[in-house]
């Protein structure tokens, strides 16, 4: 009998990756997704067909108790998110609904309806904000820097809870930022091919970003959504960090990015304040020992092919796209 699936949180970016993963693996999946006024299925169009739909939202409990009643899943993951950082300092109890809440809401539907459901939870290195030690490990203390990383650190310890209260294969996976072609806009690494795209296509003439010097662990999200598989194929469930181990700044994304189309950064890229946070994370760097170790997982896509790949995708997309149709594809 095959595995059936759920993903919540199956529109954005690393659902659309999971999705085709599991479609490969030969699982049923059940996608959820909420109610929009426009339709916001391009990340998985090509899915259409393949996969279920089903409405239910994070903020309704009756929906997730339903849809995992109806599905029966084997594996639960839990991705749906108000995953931008600066747009938590603007709805901070809203991102509490969603990220911290909504946990609690997922657990509380496996419990009430069938406690065998394995559940992965998008734990986030944000939690980490000012770092307590380098690199960062699953023992590393937390010291959130944003509403979404304290939001996060919630949905980790409830989801920890559940485990060790009623027994639940639940794990939280602390993933270190990934990215790709399918990256929202509003991200740095996105927001950068998209803008290296327009300027080497004389559509743009500059670049404004906030904090150069900030640094991330940057992997591919195609590569993250496989440790999401494999840590609900273990014996026991467990938490583990994600990421490639190296770190690199803002700076040197845009200078990785202009250099792909042979510009050169400090002629196109402003410096707004508008772009600063009220408090930053400065540096994070994840240690991927327990992933390699235990599970086996690595990442295969380094940092430099990473924003190869999303400035190709970039300028294909804006080059072929109508004026009214450049940004999401959507
Ligand atoms: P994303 O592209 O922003 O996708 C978020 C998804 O959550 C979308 O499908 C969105 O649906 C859905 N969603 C938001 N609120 C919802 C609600 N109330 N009910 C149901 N669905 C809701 O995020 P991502 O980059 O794929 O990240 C996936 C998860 O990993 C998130 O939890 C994020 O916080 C976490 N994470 C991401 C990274 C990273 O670097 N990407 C790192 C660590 C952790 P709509 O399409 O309707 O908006
Ligand atoms: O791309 P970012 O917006 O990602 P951030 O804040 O690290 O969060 C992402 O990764 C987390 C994992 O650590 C996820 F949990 C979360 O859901 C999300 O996926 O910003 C990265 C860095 C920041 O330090 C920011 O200050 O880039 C800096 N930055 C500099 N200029 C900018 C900009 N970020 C954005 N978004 N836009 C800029 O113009």
């Amino acid at each position: 009998m095959s595995k059936r699936a759920i993903i919540s949180g199956i529109t954005g970016q690393d659902g659309s990756y999971l999705a085709e993963l599991l479609l490969d693996k030969g699982y049923e999946v059940t996608g959820i997704i909420r109610r929009a006024s426009a339709p916001n299925l391009w990340r998985i169009e090509h899915l259409i067909g393949k996969v279920a739909l089903r409405p239910a939202d994070l903020l309704d409990q009756l929906s997730l108790m339903r849809v995992i009643d109806d599905v029966r899943p084997t594996e639960f993951y839990n991705l749906a998110a108000m995953s931008f950082v600066p747009a938590s300092w603007d709805q901070p109890m809203l991102t509490g609904e969603f990220n911290s809440q909504g946990v609690t809401r997922v657990l509380e539907a496996i419990r009430q309806v069938d406690l065998k459901v394995r559940l992965y939870q998008a734990s986030s290195s944000e939690m980490f904000g000012k770092v307590r030690e380098v690199p960062q490990t699953e023992l590393t203390p937390f010291y959130p820097r944003s509403p979404y990383g304290v939001s996060k650190v919630f949905g980790h310890y409830i989801t920890v809870n559940y485990r060790e209260s009623y027994g639940l294969f639940a794990c939280s996976g602390i993933l270190f930022n990934h990215e790709s072609p399918r990256r929202g806009l509003e991200f740095v690494t996105r927001k950068v091919t998209d803008g290296v795209a327009r300027i080497k296509l004389g559509l743009a003439d500059s670049l404004s970003l906030g904090n150069l010097d900030a640094c991330r662990d940057w992997g591919f999200a195609g590569d993250y959504v496989r440790a999401m598989w494999m840590m609900l194929q273990q014996d026991q469930p467990d938490d583990y960090v994600v990421a490639t181990g190296i770190a690199h700044s803002v700076r040197d994304l845009v200078d990785a990015a202009f250099a792909r189309v042979g510009l050169d950064w400090q002629k196109y890229v402003r410096v707004d304040p508008a772009f600063l946070r009220p408090a930053e994370v400065d540096h994070l760097i994840g240690d991927p020992a327990k992933a390699r170790t235990v599970l086996g997982w690595h990442a295969n896509v380094d940092f430099k092919r990473l924003i190869e790949m999303m400035v190709d995708a970039d300028l294909e997309r804006v080059a072929s796209a109508p004026p009214a149709r450049i940004g999401n594809p959507a």
